[in-house]
């Protein structure tokens, strides 16, 4: 049987705003730039394994965005290849943790969770002047 406890970021400041969330058993309180967080557990596209996600909380009307800014890095976050692997996860938002399904979005759906993204955590909009892609943006809906 393998090991399914997730694994934490190699990121120290990843990993320990992570653990924080782990032993206070709420995401209340974790925040970068004053912006609060949530909790994703995606499962790697390779490797298969468990892995813990923090990502910036992009709430509305029950539904999130997860935005794969990586900080507006050239590159697509590691964990944009797992969510598209694995759209199946849990997210924790305060205290509660639900499944969610993850869909990619493009067009006109992608520009309105792009607003509400920069609304949440403006430095977004500073990631997405830095790069040459088109950071990708998903909404995650909740599994009845
Ligand atoms: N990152 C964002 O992109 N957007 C956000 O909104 C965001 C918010 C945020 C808030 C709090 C916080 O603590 C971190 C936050 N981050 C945010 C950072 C985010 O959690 C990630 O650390 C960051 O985006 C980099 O993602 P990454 O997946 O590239 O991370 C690397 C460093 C990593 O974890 N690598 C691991 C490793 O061991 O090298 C895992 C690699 C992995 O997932 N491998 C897959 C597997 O199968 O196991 C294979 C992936 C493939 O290639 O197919």
């Amino acid at each position: 049987m393998a090991d399914e406890t997730p694994g934490l970021s190699p990121r120290a400041w990843v990993r320990e705003q992570t653990e924080t969330i782990l032993a206070t058993g709420t995401t209340d309180g974790q925040e970068v730039m004053g912006k609060p967080v949530v909790l994703l557990t995606l499962r790697g596209a390779k490797s298969g394994q468990l892995r813990y996600t923090p990502l910036m909380r992009v709430e509305h009307e029950g539904e999130y965005a997860a935005v794969a800014s990586k900080g507006g890095a050239p590159e697509h976050p590691l964990w944009y290849y797992n969510i598209r692997a694995h759209p199946e996860f849990t997210l924790q938002d305060g205290k509660v943790t639900k499944t969610y399904r993850a869909r990619e979005l493009s067009g006109d759906e992608r520009a309105k969770w792009w607003d509400i993204a920069v609304e949440a955590y403006p430095p977004y909009a500073d990631y997405q002047a830095k790069t040459e892609r088109e950071i990708p943006v998903f909404v995650l809906e909740p599994i009845a």
